[in-house]
Order: structure tokens, then C-alpha cells, then sequence
């Protein structure tokens, strides 16, 4: 993918973006990138697999990893939920852990990095959410950083921001910048991710289904894309795709919720997310969303294939299909 003719003053660097669950990651990544491409809610577990999201500034490439919140668990699931992070940090020039400013600093370094079990090289931890804060309470954030360096010693530099009322982004930003090595760009220009439109598309109705559900369903639904019909070349067709997928659920019952009484529900998540498909794909798109219950989809070694969740480092040894 390494484009051939490079500007001689291009630059690149990827960042892996780290931390627990709801901390902000993948606003964030949405904030600087400048496009909702990343989906946020305001559940734990909204990003499942890790995302390249990709930028340019002047001739500075770059690549944010979007990833998982890591946090301890037994679950399959959540085990190859936590991979996904530890992966990203293959490959990174540098590290954003990110931590949820209004919360106990302590517990949520120390499970992310008990968790990850790798060294973290170069780190930056940025605070989020700084918009919550009671400044008057006069935080201190020296006190934060000592119980960091016992985690990370090697932290470098410390941020505090926020998505919301954007504090210091141009100065994470532009550090950001500063790190970015002279060399090629990896990424072709306007690409955005390293995932497919098709992906997107899976993980905005599940945003939507996500949201709308969110008391009742919290975490056991899934999407899979089962037809995808790319239709933008055609010169006669008014739709630029053709798309079939379907929600999983884990029981009969849970489908009920999801379809809604008279189907009020499957119809409102797929009109809110046929908004924002057909914003990334620039033109209509036919959708068709079915509900199907998978029983215990989340331990099914193909479905979790299938939604780019591969085995993890501590996965249970013996995989069977249901
Ligand atoms: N007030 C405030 N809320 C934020 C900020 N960043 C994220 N959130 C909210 O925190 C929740 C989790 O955000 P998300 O980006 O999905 O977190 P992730 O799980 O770490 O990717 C969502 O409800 C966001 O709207 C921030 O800077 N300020
Ligand atoms: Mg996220």
C-alpha cells in the first residue's frame, strides 16, 4: 500500500490510544481526527476491535489506533476484547493512556497495565474529560503522576483535555506532530481507516441499536453484514449500495426487544443508522436488517472470527464451534 511518489517533507507516526472502559478513547480519536468515524456511547464495550483512524496534518501523517477499554475479566470475549488492545501496541511509535480524570486515578492504571501485561515503551497519559472537573477542588495532579510512574515509569508527558469543551487538544495535537518521524506516508491519500466501509457500517448500527436499547440490552447483540452490494461505480443505480445484515442476539427473547412492538424498534435503528451510513458513503444505500438469535454468540469461535475478534494470548485452549 506504500504509495510510490512521496512529498520529501512527509512525516508519519501511529499512536496507540489506551485505557479502561468509558474513559473516552474513542471520542477522542473522533475529536482529532475531525470526523465521528468511531463509535461512542456511553456503555462500556461500544469499541470491540481496533481501528486505524487515519489523518493528515500538513505533511504529518496520523494513525490513531482506536482500541477496547482493557479490563480484567474471565470471559472469553472480553479476553480477545482486551487482545485487540494489547495488539495495538505492535507497531506504535507512542502510547496514549488515557484516564478518566473524574475517577480514581489508581485502579484504572493499575488494571490497564496489569491487564495489557506488556512493557509500554514510550507513554503520554492524557486525563480526559476535563470539563467535569471541579477546578476549585484543586486537583493535584503531581500526586496523580507519582502513582503513575509506579506503573509506568517511563511516562513522559502529561495532558489534560477534553472532547467536550476541547481543552488542550491543539496542544496534545501538536505534540502529537512533534514526535512524527520524516518518512512515507502508509496510508494512500483520503484513506481513513484501515477497516472497510462494510465494517463501518456493522458498527454503526450497532451504535444504534446500542443506543436505543441501551437499559434493556446491554452488551448481547452483535452485527454481522451478510450481503453488501457496492453500487457506486454503476452509472443507472440511485443507491451507492445495496446492504443486508443482521442483528445477534443471545436469546428468543431479547429478539422481541430488538424488533419492538409492531417493529417500532428494528425500524428506528435502521432509519437512524441509514443516516450515518449513507453520510460515510456519500449517497442512499437499500438496507435490510434482520434479527436472528445465536444462541451464546459471544463463545462462538466463528461469529467471534467473523466480527475480527481472534484468539487471545490467555483464550481457553480448546475451541469448538456450538
Ligand atoms: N463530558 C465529557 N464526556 C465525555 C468526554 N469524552 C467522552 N465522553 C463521554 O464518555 C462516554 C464514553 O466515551 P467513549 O469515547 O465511547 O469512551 P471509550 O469507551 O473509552 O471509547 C460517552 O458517553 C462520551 O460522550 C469528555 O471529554 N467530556
Ligand atoms: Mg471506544
Amino acid at each position: 500500500m506504500l504509495i510510490s511518489h512521496q512529498h520529501p517533507l512527509n512525516r508519519s507516526i501511529m499512536v496507540a490510544v489506551l485505557g479502561a472502559p468509558n474513559v473516552g478513547k474513542s471520542s477522542l480519536v473522533n475529536y482529532l481526527m475531525g470526523v465521528d468515524l468511531s463509535v461512542v456511547t456511553d456503555k462500556p464495550q461500544t469499541t470491540r476491535n481496533k481501528i486505524n483512524c487515519v489523518f493528515t496534518v500538513d505533511h504529518t501523517e496520523i494513525i490513531l489506533v482506536d482500541t477496547p477499554g482493557v479490563h480484567r475479566t474471565n470471559k472469553e470475549f472480553n479476553k480477545r476484547l482486551n487482545q485487540q488492545a494489547r495488539d495495538s501496541l505492535e507497531g506504535a511509535d507512542l502510547n496514549l493512556l488515557l484516564i478518566d480524570s473524574t475517577k480514581p486515578v489508581g485502579d484504572q492504571i493499575s488494571e490497564v497495565v496489569s491487564t495489557l501485561n506488556k512493557e509500554l515503551t514510550k507513554t503520554w497519559v492524557v486525563f480526559t474529560k476535563s470539563d467535569l472537573l471541579d477546578l476549585k477542588e484543586g486537583i493535584n495532579f503531581d500526586v496523580f503522576l507519582q502513582k503513575i510512574r509506579e506503573h509506568i515509569p517511563s511516562v513522559e508527558k502529561t495532558f489534560l483535555v477534553s472532547s467536550v469543551s476541547e481543552e488542550n487538544m491543539n496542544i496534545l495535537l501538536g505534540s502529537i506532530c512533534d514526535e512524527a518521524k520524516e518518512g512515507p506516508h502508509l496510508f494512500d491519500e483520503g484513506q481513513m481507516s484501515n477497516k472497510n466501509e462494510r465494517f463501518f457500517v456493522g458498527e454503526y448500527i450497532r451504535e444504534q441499536a446500542f443506543e436505543l436499547l441501551k437499559e434493556e440490552l446491554p452488551y448481547e447483540i452483535a452485527v454481522v453484514i451478510d450481503e453488501y452490494k457496492d453500487l457506486s461505480r454503476e452509472n443507472d443505480s440511485p443507491i451507492v449500495a445495496q446492504i443486508s445484515a443482521s442483528i445477534l442476539v443471545n436469546r428468543p427473547s431479547q429478539r422481541a426487544i430488538v424488533v419492538g412492538s409492531k417493529g417500532s424498534n428494528i425500524k428506528e435503528i435502521g432509519s437512524k443508522s441509514r443516516m450515518k451510513i449513507e453520510r460515510l458513503l456519500g449517497g442512499q444505500i437499500g438496507l435490510k436488517l434482520h434479527v436472528k438469535v445465536s444462541e451464546k454468540w459471544f463463545k462462538n469461535n466463528m461469529i467471534l472470527e467473523q466480527l475480527g475478534l481472534h484468539r487471545a494470548e490467555d483464550s481457553n485452549r480448546v475451541w469448538r464451534a456450538r
